[in-house]
């Protein structure tokens, strides 16, 4: 198929921090695997991390880091394109007239802006308000059909596809409306130390997340100290989130379904299931880990990925911001 047959994918992930089994399991663990019928464009969304403070050696060290794991994690940059948000300012240009399309009481009930206004009140911005209109941006700007998330975003996508038809409404076709495209399992991993919450980056308490650049031992003693609950039985069920959330991430490192590891563990205790699930996910990581490793050391290499993706990435942008421009009435340059 030519690539102007090829239908998008967009997705990005925020340097914020190292990156987790959740992010990996919900998001990144699907990239690699559309990337022959897609035109696939993943992105490192250091301006959406900036939304809540970072430190700056760090952000330009995670960020490296996010894209190393793309790699690590079987993105091809020969198949798709791979770059930092930053590089392209069509994503910037974008939010800007997007938010003049946005309405200020939608944008208010993002539960994500609630819920990081209340974990980070002593920074409440307006650019952590705006992050939806932002990522409407990341999305529209590509034209993109698809968009690889956890649950966690789908209301964002929800956001973007009613923006999208706002402005078309208002001056005709000029954005494709995208899809979610959301896993069958793993689209919400739970933290490890309190599974009624999503496994988070940016947690507090880092036994609550595995790394994927975390070193087997500290794995281990992860998964062994997770919260399950008395009554011993190993099984999926809504009262009992710790221990289906070991389940369906040990069903997803081992590459079974879930009746198949209730099956396995019939009748044994969690003193067999924590140590399982710890050792299936050290196997799952290790390459990932290792290969990033690699990756890291060879700055020269990242650089010129980045660096031919955002060119890439930019002539694309620059199609779809050209005809908003003419569209919303401005003169051309
Ligand atoms: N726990 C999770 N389970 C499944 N998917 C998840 N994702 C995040 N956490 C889980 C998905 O990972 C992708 C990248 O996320 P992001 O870094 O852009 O932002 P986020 O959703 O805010 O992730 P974090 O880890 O919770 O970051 P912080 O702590 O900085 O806010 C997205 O597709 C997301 O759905």
């Amino acid at each position: 198929m030519s690539e102007h047959q090829k239908k998008t994918i967009f997705s990005g992930v925020q340097p914020s921090g190292k990156l987790t089994l959740g992010n990996y399991l919900g998001a990144i663990r699907n990239f690699p695997l559309l990337q022959e019928e897609y035109q696939c464009i993943y992105c490192v969304v250091d301006l959406h991390a900036i939304t809540v403070r970072q430190e700056p050696a760090a952000l330009r060290r995670q960020t490296l880091e996010v894209l190393a794991q793309y790699i690590a994690c079987g993105l091809d940059p020969e198949k798709s394109i791979l770059f930092i948000q930053s590089h392209v300012p069509a994503h910037a240009e974008l939010a800007w007239i997007l938010n003049c399309y946005t309405m200020f009481g939608e944008a208010s009930r993002m539960t994500q802006f609630k819920d990081k206004a209340a974990k980070h009140s002593d920074n409440v911005n307006v650019g952590l308000f705006d992050y939806p209109v932002l990522m409407a941006a990341d999305i529209l700007l590509y034209q993109a059909d698809l968009v690889p998330v956890g649950v966690d975003q789908l209301q964002h996508i929800e956001l973007t596809r009613n923006i999208a038809q706002r402005f078309n409404g208002v001056y005709s076709d000029t954005f494709t409306m995208p899809e979610p495209y959301i896993p069958k399992a793993g689209a919400k991993i739970m933290s490890l130390t309190d599974p009624t919450r999503k496994m988070s980056k940016s947690d507090q308490n880092p036994g609550g997340f595995v790394l994927l650049m975390d070193k087997p031992d500290d794995i281990l003693r992860k998964f062994k100290r997770a919260v399950t609950d008395s009554d011993n039985r190993i099984v999926v069920r809504d009262d009992k989130p710790g221990v289906s959330n070991l389940i369906t991430i040990y069903a997803l490192a081992t590459g079974q379904t879930i009746q198949q590891v209730e099956e396995q563990f019939a009748g044994k205790g969690y003193g067999e299931l924590k140590p399982a699930v710890g050792e299936a996910v050290v196997e799952l990581l290790r390459p990932i880990r290792e290969k990033t490793e690699d990756l890291l050391k060879n700055k020269d290499y990242l650089e010129q990925v980045y660096t031919a993706g955002a060119q890439k990435a930019s002539a694309l942008a620059r199609k779809t911001l050209d005809k908003v421009y003419r569209k919303v009435g401005f003169i051309k340059r």
